[in-house]
């Protein structure tokens, strides 16, 4: 396997900080033992966890008044897995990639399977895109693509949608997310009802489509691009449209897609209860779809969703197994950095999960004392698990601390030379 920041100086950043972490991990390990918890452990859980990069996240992206491109950004789909390679090379928890099409469409799918092998790196969920129009394009999509009241425009998302499939199977992919942002901006644009019944026929379609081993999975957003009325706006049509599809078709939870103070944690336990939970777009919020990165706003409630994913792992064993995977934009932050932290803390959350009493837990509940099983949550919250982490990545050949090796690196200097900036332009596709 290739790296893309010479080993050698991955090395020489972690002896530095060697004698540090071992102090920390040694003091940590005697904390958890004293609470019957054993350290190596919960290493080894952590070194078993991985959430995908999506590949849009490796540029700038931008809001929807401006973009400032940032330096040396990815021109094409093999500089963007060079900046993946970098981001699994030092965290050791990103081992595959979500690609979306047509961004991201290769010539030669083959090749860009090589290339991510040589870097170590597998692909996720590939995603489709019939939420903007493409240069060329037969069909627009201002009008809906999915549920569009054209026969024309739904055939030619439909076709994308399967190009896709093909696509991710050439590529090694096991999945398919479908997002839309069809809906409507006024009371009587639309016929809510009929909307949705062009959208399951459509999907009926591309589920058709899948191979054997796949899912679909539904992505549902409250709002935006469409203001009144969103056609896949909540988790219960997500979950509607998934049972009415088959066993291949599951939801898709990506954390910015809900009204403000919703409990998300709720959806994972419901969505999980019923094995439609395909998967995650991990990322964080204030107000809406902010991107902002994973843990930035609100790490209490990455904790809470992970305790319901932990509860779902001990219930259902190994056959539960949702895909995990950062959606996120970078508007004032290096790309790489971002995406580095928001694997951290979402890999933090599952750690700390890890650490709650369960049997506790459980018999608080059964008491009603509701502040001990509030307490119990708090205990594991509130342990710093850092140690452990940074342990689990120098083992398997990461950083310590993989912002501060990035950054003595000098990775982004050395790409800023190569990729020079286009005038406005938007290697992620966000425009
Ligand atoms: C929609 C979304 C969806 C898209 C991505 C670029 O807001 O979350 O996952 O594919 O952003
Ligand atoms: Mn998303
Ligand atoms: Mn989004």
């Amino acid at each position: 396997m290739s790296t893309v920041i010479d080993a050698g100086q991955v090395a020489e950043h972690n002896a530095k900080l060697q004698a540090q972490l071992q102090a920390d991990y040694d003091a940590l390990g005697g904390m958890l033992a004293r609470r019957g918890q054993d350290i190596e452990e919960l290493t080894s859980l952590a070194q078993g966890f991985a959430v995908a990069v999506p590949s849009w996240g490796v540029g700038t992206g931008g809001t929807r008044f401006a973009r400032f491109p940032g330096r040396g950004e990815p021109r094409n789909v093999f500089e963007k897995l060079d900046d993946c390679g970098v981001i699994n090379q030092l965290t050791r928890a990103t081992p595959s990639v979500s690609l979306h099409f047509p961004w991201d469409k290769p010539t030669d799918a083959k090749e860009l399977r090589d290339k991510a092998a040589s870097l170590g790196l597998f692909f996720d969920a590939v995603n489709s895109n019939t939420f903007q129009d493409q240069v060329g394009q037969e069909q627009t999509y201002k009008y809906g693509s999915l549920t569009a009241g054209s026969a024309e425009v739904r055939a030619q998302a439909v076709a994308h949608n399967i190009e896709c499939i093909e696509l991710g199977k050439t590529l090694g992919s096991r999945a398919l997310t479908v997002w839309v942002g069809d809906g409507a901006n006024f009371p009587g644009q639309h016929n809510l009802r009929g909307a949705l019944e062009r959208y399951l026929d459509s999907m009926r379609k591309i589920y058709a489509a899948l191979p054997e081993d796949w899912n679909v999975f539904i992505e549902h957003k409250l709002f935006e691009p469409a203001f009144y009325a969103t056609t896949i706006a909540d988790w219960g049509t997500s979950f509607a449209c998934a049972t009415e599809l088959g066993p291949k078709a599951k939801c898709l939870v990506d954390l910015g897609h809900h009204a403000p103070n919703t409990n998300i944690e709720m959806i994972v336990a419901r969505l999980a209860q019923f094995g439609k939970l395909g998967g995650f777009h991990f990322n964080d919020s204030k107000y809406g779809d902010d991107d902002l990165d994973s843990g930035s706003i609100n790490p209490f409630q990455l904790f809470l969703v992970f305790n319901e994913l932990a509860d779902a792992a001990l219930r259902d064993g190994a056959a539960f197994k949702p895909s995990y995977m950062l959606d996120q934009s970078h508007n004032v932050t290096d790309p790489v950095e971002s995406l580095m932290n928001s694997a951290v803390e979402v890999q933090r959350a599952f750690v700390q999960a890890a650490l709650v009493d369960r049997a506790a837990l459980a018999v608080y509940q059964q008491q009603n004392d509701a502040l001990q099983a509030a307490q119990t949550l708090k205990h594991a919250f509130r342990t710093d698990v850092s140690p452990i982490l940074a342990m689990a990545r120098v083992r398997a050949g990461g950083a310590a601390d993989p912002v501060a090796c990035y950054r003595a690196s000098g990775y982004r200097d050395r790409v800023a030379g190569m990729r020079p900036a286009k005038a406005g332009a938007s290697s992620s596709g966000i425009v």
